[in-house]
């Protein structure tokens, strides 16, 4: 039999038609769907040879095809399908893209109708009867785990056995049509036994940066928004600290890759198995970087620290809600109190944490949206925290989805659906509309409580202000007490100010560099006048983003220089005769307070409103890519760079320096001079020009 199996579109990330190659390539390496090459593999393992299609490749085609205009993406794949022959197509499925999955199956069917049509993954599985009834081209659903039952399926799609012998599958019988659910296949009992997944299959894998790798399945919690916990029917499985080492090291020896996303919902379940894999990485003595997720009660400093030890640079917390009352109601249960403490603890051993956080539960009232908004931007002080926000997105078969089923709201804001995933077509839009008990996931649940156009807009501004102006936004959020008060006022003001926008603008419009610059307005002209309890930190920090932001800032007099300028710091010292010069992408920024006092207030959550009035100088110098570099200045290091403007030389420097007697602990100027110059350098402020 001829298997293909196709992985379910996850790419929006490369709406970017300008992506290189390689950066492409990267990017669907990192979404290697490890599902269907565990599959893969162990139908390899029984002597076939399945291709995989990667959909996301095949999507980066139909961007870069001269003619795209002329077609959809739906029929550029259906003809990519048409040529290609199989007896058996098995498309893998994931909420958001599963309307486009659907019509691209119905193309291979039309292609190919005497090829069986299946479907498996996390969407099919919980939809697998109403799918089918809707959509005849679909032969048959494969439910949840796949290693045991594809084998069969394929065995009695040959003819060996008889589909209603073949646990986990939903299919449509010869004789009456009739939709028949088998009972569910057994659970994967010992992970280790499956053979390593076909990464030979998955080519672009090669580029990515961290490696996908399943590190186990199931999460024995139950909160009331996930489908994962049930998908995997709660049963918490672990591979061996041994075989995880063994992939790793595979992988390494195949792909030169040591650094990991070790797949797992809910990897610290059992805090002592933590502890074997951790120490048995150790004991390898191999230098792997990995990441995976947790839960804030299931970890403590002492384990986090081991994990870090042992290589661990990014951990997945799932905080979900900053509501203490919420915590209860969607049965997640955290102590929000230790939650930011485990946070802490993270940023203290330099591990990257997601702070995952949602908001639009059916009973969240304005009070635990403002929590969640507080909590969103508390850990903000953490410098390696990154705070996410989504809204709420009703997933088929969840508790929630099930006790709103009958209420569910078709928001038609084109942009918060795109944002959730795969860009939605009209055709798309119908089956939306027509099968609310398919697509769920792209209704809302009933807000009887909160604005919807509220909540949207504020989780715009919440996830574009992180981006844009961080440490303002943490500012503003401990000046006014709470940064919904701030949004309610910026709301305010820009729409007395004339921007305006309509329901997918409005995304549009927080991600343009316009809304950073709009808001800078507001703060100065509105906010810190009118709301402000500390108006010269805000405008400390307002100064501050305004130069990170603008990257042909020019201020004091201290311009950005347009020319040659070699940063070569291996050359000889400075000559009398050279003329310093800051260096492309350097440029200096007056503030009226201290900044390093600001962001340690920031960092320990201490009043703002007592900096004392104390003006300084900050070198911003930008690197690209990556994040400015940020500088306060010593009076001593401000003065130089003041000095290099370009027409001195280092003579001519030393010379001011003598005239105005600057000189400190003693050490006479031109020693203190040529010093601070060459400090300078090293720290690559300035060059010769
Ligand atoms: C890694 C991951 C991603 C990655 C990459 C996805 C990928 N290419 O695999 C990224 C970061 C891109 C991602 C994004 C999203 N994800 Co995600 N993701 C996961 C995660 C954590 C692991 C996936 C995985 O590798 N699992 C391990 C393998 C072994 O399991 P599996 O994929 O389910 O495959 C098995 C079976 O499903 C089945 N099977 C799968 N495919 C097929 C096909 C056939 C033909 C057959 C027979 C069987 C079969 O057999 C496999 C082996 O047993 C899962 C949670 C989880 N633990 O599974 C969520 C999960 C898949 N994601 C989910 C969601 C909601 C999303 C987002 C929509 C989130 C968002 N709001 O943005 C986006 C969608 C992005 C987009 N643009 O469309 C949901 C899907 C729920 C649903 N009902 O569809 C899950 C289940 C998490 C959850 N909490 O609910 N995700
Ligand atoms: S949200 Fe996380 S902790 Fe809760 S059930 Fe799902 S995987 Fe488990």
């Amino acid at each position: 039999m001829r298997v293909c199996l196709i992985s379910a579109p996850t790419a929006n990330q490369l709406d970017r038609r300008a992506m290189v190659e390689t950066e492409a390539a990267r990017t669907m390496g990192e979404l290697a769907p490890v599902g269907i090459l565990s599959l893969a593999a162990v139908l390899e393992a029984k002597g076939l040879q399945p291709e995989v299609v990667d959909l996301n490749r095949v999507y980066y085609s139909w961007l870069q095809d001269p003619n795209r205009n002329d077609t959809d993406f739906c029929s550029f794949a259906g003809n990519y399908f048409a040529g290609r022959d199989f007896d058996f197509f098995g498309f893998s499925t994931v909420c958001s893209s599963y309307p486009l999955t659907l019509r691209i199956a119905a193309e291979v069917k039309r292609a190919h109708p005497k090829s069986v049509v299946v479907l498996g993954g996390p969407q099919a599985s919980v939809v697998d009867v109403a799918t089918m009834r809707a959509f005849p081209f679909i032969d048959l659903v494969v439910r949840g785990e796949a290693e045991y039952t594809l084998p069969e399926l394929v065995d009695a799609l040959g003819g060996r056995n008889s589909l209603a012998a073949v646990p986990g599958i939903t299919f449509r019988r010869n004789e009456d049509g009739e939709i028949v659910r088998n009972p569910n296949a057994p659970l994967v009992a010992d992970l280790d036994a499956l053979p390593f997944p076909a990464f030979h299959l998955f080519p672009d894998v090669r580029f990515c940066r961290h490696f996908p790798l399943e590190l186990g399945r199931g999460c024995p919690f139950s909160c009331t928004f996930c489908s994962t916990n049930d998908f995997f029917r709660r049963n918490f499985r672990l591979k061996s600290p041994a075989q995880m080492i063994a992939d790793m090291r595979r992988v390494k020896q195949t792909y030169g890759i040591n650094s990991f996303e070790l797949v797992h919902d809910m990897f610290t379940v059992d805090r002592k198995r933590v502890v074997a894999f951790c120490e048995a990485l150790l004991e390898s003595k191999e230098e792997f970087y990995w990441g995976s997720s947790a839960r804030t009660d299931c970890i403590d400093e002492e384990l986090i620290a081991l994990m870090a030890k042992a290589g661990c640079r990014g951990i997945f917390f799932g905080i979900e809600t900053g509501s203490r009352r919420m915590q209860k109601i969607i049965d997640k249960g955290l102590e929000l109190n230790d939650s930011t403490e485990r946070v802490r603890s993270c940023d203290k051993f330099k591990i990257n944490t997601a702070v995952s956080l949602m908001a639009g539960f059916p009973d969240e009232t304005m009070n635990d949206l403002r929590d969640t908004a507080a909590f969103f931007v508390d850990s903000l002080r953490f410098e390696h925290a990154d705070p996410q926000l989504s809204i709420l997105a009703p997933l088929a078969a969840t508790p929630i989805t099930t006790q709103h089923k009958d209420s569910l709201v078709l928001d038609d804001d084109v942009a918060d659906m795109s944002y959730r995933g795969w860009r939605q077509e009209p055709q798309d839009h119908a089956m939306i509309a027509e099968h609310p008990e398919i697509f769920s996931s792209f209704y809302s649940v009933p807000l009887p409580h909160l604005e919807r156009e509220f909540l949207k807009e504020l989780r715009d501004f919440l996830l574009c202000g992180m981006r844009a102006f961080r440490r303002l936004l943490l500012g503003l959020h401990q000046d006014s007490g709470n940064v919904v008060d701030v949004f309610q006022q910026w709301q305010e003001w820009r729409a007395e100010n004339g921007v305006h926008f309509s329901n997918g603008d409005r995304t549009v419009y927080y991600a343009q560099s316009g809304f950073p610059a709009d808001f800078f307005q507001f703060v100065r002209l509105q906010y810190i006048p009118a709301a402000s309890k500390a108006p010269l930190a805000i405008t400390a920090l307002v100064e501050y983003e305004t130069a990170l932001l603008d990257g042909d800032h020019e201020s004091d007099g201290i311009r950005h220089n347009q020319e040659q300028v070699s940063d070569d710091i291996s050359e000889e010292l400075l000559s009398p005769d050279s003329r310093p010069q800051l260096l492309p992408g350097v440029s200096v920024v007056k503030l009226p307070a201290d900044y390093r006092e600001i962001v340690r207030r920031l960092q320990q959550r201490s009043p703002l409103n007592d900096i004392p009035d104390h003006p300084v100088k900050l070198a911003i110098r930008r690197t690209v890519p990556g994040p400015a570099e940020v500088r306060q200045l010593s009076p001593l290091s401000a003065e130089l760079l003041r000095l290099c403007e370009g027409s001195l030389t280092v003579e001519e420097i030393a010379a001011e320096f003598r005239q105005n007697k600057i000189e400190v602990s003693g050490v006479p100027p031109d020693k203190l001079c040529l010093a601070g110059l060459e400090i300078l350098r090293q720290q690559r402020l300035i060059g010769l020009a």
